[in-house]
């Protein structure tokens, strides 16, 4: 059974979460229209499709409470190739890569070699405007060398956008950032041939405008980005905390948090209301990926959740570091709509 589906459009994305044991019936349609798969999972998944970028990542589902495949399929025919360590495959439009490396002492030496191989894989192949990002690596909260690791991610992060030519502040890709227990540095990524608008949170600071008591350089990120291709609009909400202003609110209060979260959430979709292509999505219109910190009860989320959005809103949870220490809980969105 798939879990969720997006209906397709023309040369549209979608994305499904299936349990391992039913990818093999899907095989055939994976390895014509797949993007790539990410295994979700306390140790290593087996028999994510090897036809597809892919790798798994120790951010164990905990509802349910089971292994999972987070599928990114095309309408289109797609094909790929491996670029040094990233493996890639596109459709016309869009260009899923992944890219996994050692995680070891040096975070942020390793963060800015991974975008800077992304950057150039983009520019290379034509897909030059990085629309979605997603990074996972091990102890995200450890110092390290002074600095904690989040911190040094994010100078990586934005010295590889800065040598590349690219902008470290507007036209970001939307992104989240977790910390597993074990692992590499996991990065994969959406990129267009068009650029996608980004759309900040009328309730949140820009994140690349964090002062400087989050660490020496601000994340580089958008709130949210808006694709549009021929029959679909596509939106990608970054991980969302809670976070107003560039303040942490209601530290230890998972419930209050997650409440937070979702006014932030609500206050997105309200500006991406005002966008010409953002008109008229809802919350009904996305599907959502939840990190809970571990040792935190699922619970008190849950209800805060089915009390706030539609009855049919699909939410996955997963367990993993927020990259704030008091922050229990961040939430992520996709969404799409034809034409
Ligand atoms: C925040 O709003 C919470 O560094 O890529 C959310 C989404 C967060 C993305 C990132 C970090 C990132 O600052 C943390």
């Amino acid at each position: 059974m798939a879990l969720a589906m997006v209906t397709p459009a023309d040369r549209a994305l979608s994305v499904l979460y299936l349990r391992p044991a039913e990818l093999p019936a899907m095989a055939g349609l994976l390895d014509t229209r797949g993007l790539g798969a990410v295994g979700f999972a306390r140790d290593r998944p087996v028999g994510l499709p090897r036809s597809l970028p892919q790798a798994g990542i120790t951010a164990p589902p905990i509802h349910p409470d089971e292994p999972l495949v987070e599928i990114w399929m095309s309408t289109h025919p797609t094909t790929g190739g491996q670029t040094g360590a990233i493996a890639w495959r596109c459709d016309g439009q869009h260009l899923f890569g992944m890219l996994q490396a050692d995680a070891g002492a040096d975070i942020r030496g390793v963060t800015e070699q991974a975008y800077a191989a992304v950057c150039r894989l983009l520019d290379q192949e034509g897909y030059p405007h990085l629309v979605r990002v997603w990074n996972y690596f091990p102890a995200i909260n450890r110092e390290e060398a002074g600095l904690e690791r989040y911190r040094q991610f994010n100078i990586g992060r934005q010295d590889a956008f800065l040598r590349a030519n690219r902008p470290i502040a507007g036209a970001l890709p939307a992104a989240c950032a977790l910390g597993t227990p074990t692992g590499p540095l996991t990065v994969y990524f959406i990129a267009s041939r068009t650029a996608a608008i980004p759309i900040e949170n009328p309730r949140q600071l820009s994140a690349y405008l964090y002062p400087g008591e989050y660490g020496p350089r601000s994340p580089s990120f958008s709130r949210a980005t808006l694709l549009r291709s021929e029959g679909q609009t596509t939106v990608f909400v970054s991980g969302t905390a809670s976070i107003v202003g560039h303040e942490s609110l209601h530290p230890g209060d998972a419930a209050a948090q997650t409440r937070e979260t979702l006014a932030n959430i609500a206050a997105l979709v309200f500006a991406l209301n005002r966008e010409p292509h953002g008109a008229g999505f809802t919350l009904a219109d996305f599907r959502y990926k939840a990190y809970v910190r571990p040792g935190c009860a699922l619970e008190p989320i849950q209800w805060e959740l089915a009390s706030a959005l539609p009855a049919a809103a699909e939410v996955l949870f997963l367990q993993a570091d927020i990259c704030r220490h008091e922050l229990l809980v961040e939430i992520e969105a996709f969404g799409s709509r034809s034409p």
